[in-house]
């Protein structure tokens, strides 16, 4: 359901970044589950550029059942740029579709949303039937998103009709937002965004909604080495799931 967004993305990041293959660790770049109604792969995708620390993909297919899309995108650390955050999910038989997409921040200073957020907002009330202000349960709104996040519950015309343009518009941007970023290399300042990356990461990982689907399909010791080790790897794992 959602491979054309891949398809796109993977274009658009051959097309404009000069692309290696990250390797992803061991057993966690697939795997292949029997436990639910339809067998259920996940397959993740890393990779890294001049300017972008880690860009990486994962995509769940369980058939009707379950289809996701979710990808983060790094900058490197001389640059302060938000990361772009990916998540398209479509459950029970895509009886519930849920499309998150943002630029996002890692500082809520005036004067890193007037660099980053104030800009985005053009091209987001071009899709503003996507950003339906629905509360979160998982995350807090105020933390690594933006107010110009789309994040929406759809229907499937809706994803081909309005998401795809949406999400091509957005990683079209956000291309043209790291290709024209001034690197900064000064050691303190590169170190603040270390730090802020880090601080994603494990704010990321901590609350991450996903770790119940993941432990349900691969076991709980399979879900902790995935998240801990390959989507938020900068995190550091507190305690172990049970
Ligand atoms: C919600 N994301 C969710 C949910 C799941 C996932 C299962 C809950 C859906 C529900 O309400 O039932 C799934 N998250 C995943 C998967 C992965 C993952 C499969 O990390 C990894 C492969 N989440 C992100 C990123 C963003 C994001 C990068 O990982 C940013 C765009 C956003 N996901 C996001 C938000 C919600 C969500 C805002 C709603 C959560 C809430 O209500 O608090």
């Amino acid at each position: 359901m959602y491979k054309p967004f891949q398809k796109y993305l993977e274009q658009a990041l051959s097309d404009n970044f000069e692309l290696t293959s990250k390797a992803i660790p061991e057993g966690l770049d697939r795997n292949v589950s029997e436990r639910g109604r339809n067998p259920a792969t996940i397959q993740s995708w890393c990779y890294e550029a001049p300017e972008m620390r880690k860009m990486r993909y994962t995509y769940i297919d369980a058939g009707e059942s379950t289809q996701v899309l979710n990808g983060v995108l790094y900058p490197r650390p001389c640059y302060d740029a938000p990361v772009l955050g990916i998540d398209f999910l479509s459950f029970g038989g895509k009886k519930k579709i849920l499309v998150v997409l943002d630029f996002q921040p890692l500082f809520r200073d005036e004067a890193y949303t007037a660099k980053y957020v104030e800009p985005m907002r053009e091209m987001y009330e071009r899709y503003d039937d996507l950003a339906q202000n629905l509360g979160m349960k998982f995350y807090d709104s105020n933390q690594y998103f933006s107010k110009y996040l789309l994040f929406a519950k759809i229907d499937e015309g809706t994803v081909v009709n309005r998401v795809l343009p949406a999400f091509k518009d957005y990683v079209d941007s956000y291309i043209q937002l790291i290709k024209q970023a001034e690197p900064n290399h000064d050691p303190a300042a590169v170190e603040r965004i270390v730090k802020a990356q880090k601080d994603y990461d494990q704010y990321s990982a901590e609350r991450d909604p996903a770790h119940g689907l993941f432990k349900s399909y691969f076991g709980a010791e399979w879900a902790d080495r995935f998240l801990y080790e390959f989507l938020f790897e900068d995190a550091v794992q507190l305690a172990t799931s049970h």
